[in-house]
């Protein structure tokens, strides 16, 4: 007798605990089935609904992440300090060199973080993004010879800049200065541009502290270059490289389009400056200083007889020949490492303006 309630007592906990262990199990079952799904390869091709949602978790997460390398990368760039107002990289005066064996592949490998033509420094907020606008057609050598010199100069500047060619196709009379205007419209394109440097091909400058950014006033940054005794030419004088912030630009129409081959071009911007109020400022001579690669006047380029006729009419032209009125074809961009290469098709003087 005594042993026989014990007996069913124990049986009873048994059962319970056998009763406790089946539904464990039939929880765990519950469990894995509805689990399967994360697991289940997903067949080529198709797109079940019930992955949407797994999708929609990897797509969330991706999103979190970029938004968390966005804030970063902002936060990166609110952290980065300004660039100083003078740069502790500038070198002052130095001598250049123009190796007749200078190639491209050289220059690219000497400018790594130049990227289609545009840098950015990395350690600082550059004070002023800069488009640098150079007119070309047939002047390789001397392009390359630029490049050389200019990406570093400006490297130590500590500019966001990028360096655009503006390349005439075919093989009417020159036009640097609607040339210019179509660099200007097209750069635009790209970024808000803060300043423009309007740069002739052939001149390579001897200082870096010949600051490339614009002021609240034009600026002409070649008072003195080899071939003259490093004087300026004439009171006025706005050729070779000048700097114009967008809105300064933009006020006195840009260049005229109407000055086919050599001349005239740079003082008509000048007086457009003039027009508005503006007033043209210098650097000191020491600073302005230039070296012009010897050349012949090109063929294709030859002097403008009508500049002095077209310089009497444009403090009235300055309002409908500019970047108003400036019609143009591009034939092609071309972002190569260095430099953006815009090919523009630009009339001829019968035709165009
Ligand atoms: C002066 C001015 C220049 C411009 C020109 C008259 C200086 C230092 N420069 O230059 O700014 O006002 O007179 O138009 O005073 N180009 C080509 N291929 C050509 C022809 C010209 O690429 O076939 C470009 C190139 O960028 C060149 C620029 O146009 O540097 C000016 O032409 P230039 O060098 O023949 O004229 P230059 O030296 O008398
Ligand atoms: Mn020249």
């Amino acid at each position: 007798m005594g042993l026989f309630p014990a007996m069913s007592k124990f049986t009873r906990k048994g059962k319970c605990l056998f009763l406790l262990l089946l539904c464990l199990c039939v929880v765990a079952w519950i469990a894995t089935l509805s689990n399967d799904d994360t697991v289940k390869p997903v067949p080529e091709g198709s797109n079940p609904p019930e992955d949407k949602g797994v999708e929609g978790f990897a797509k969330l997460e991706m999103e979190s992440e970029m938004m968390q390398s966005i804030e970063e990368r902002v936060e990166e760039q609110s952290a980065k300090e300004s660039c100083p107002e003078h740069s502790p990289l500038l070198r002052g005066a130095f001598k250049l060199s123009f190796d007749p064996s200078l190639t491209i592949g050289q220059v690219e490998s000497e400018n790594v973080e130049v990227v289609e033509g545009q840098y950015n420094p990395s350690d600082c907020t550059a004070r002023q993004s800069v488009a640098i606008l150079i007119p070309h057609r047939n002047r390789e050598k001397h392009l390359l010879y630029l490049l050389y010199h200019l990406h570093p100069f400006l490297q130590r500047q500590q500019l966001h800049y990028a360096i655009y060619v503006i390349h005439q196709a075919g093989d009417a009379t020159f036009n640097r200065a609607k040339l210019l205007n179509v660099g200007y419209l097209e750069a635009l394109k790209d970024h808000s541009w803060d300043c423009f440097i309007f740069h002739d091909v052939d001149l390579v400058p001897e200082n870096d502290h010949n600051l490339y950014m614009c002021e609240d006033q034009p600026k002409h940054l070649v008072v003195g270059r080899n071939s003259t005794g490093y004087k300026l030419r004439y009171k006025g004088y706005f050729g070779g490289v000048s700097a114009m912030t967008k809105d300064q630009f933009h006020k006195v129409n840009g260049f005229p389009n109407s000055y086919w081959g050599w001349g005239g071009e740079d003082d008509d911007l000048r007086i457009r400056v003039t027009l508005q109020k503006m007033s043209i400022i210098r650097p000191s001579p020491e600073v302005a200083r230039y070296t012009m690669i010897f050349h012949k006047r090109d063929s294709g380029n030859q002097i403008n007889k009508d500049r002095m006729q077209l310089l009497r009419r444009t403090h009235q032209a300055w309002k409908t020949d500019g970047l108003n009125s400036c019609s143009y074809k591009i034939l092609s961009v071309h972002r190569a490492p260095l430099f953006i290469n815009i090919t523009t098709d630009i009339g001829q003087p019968e035709h165009a303006h």
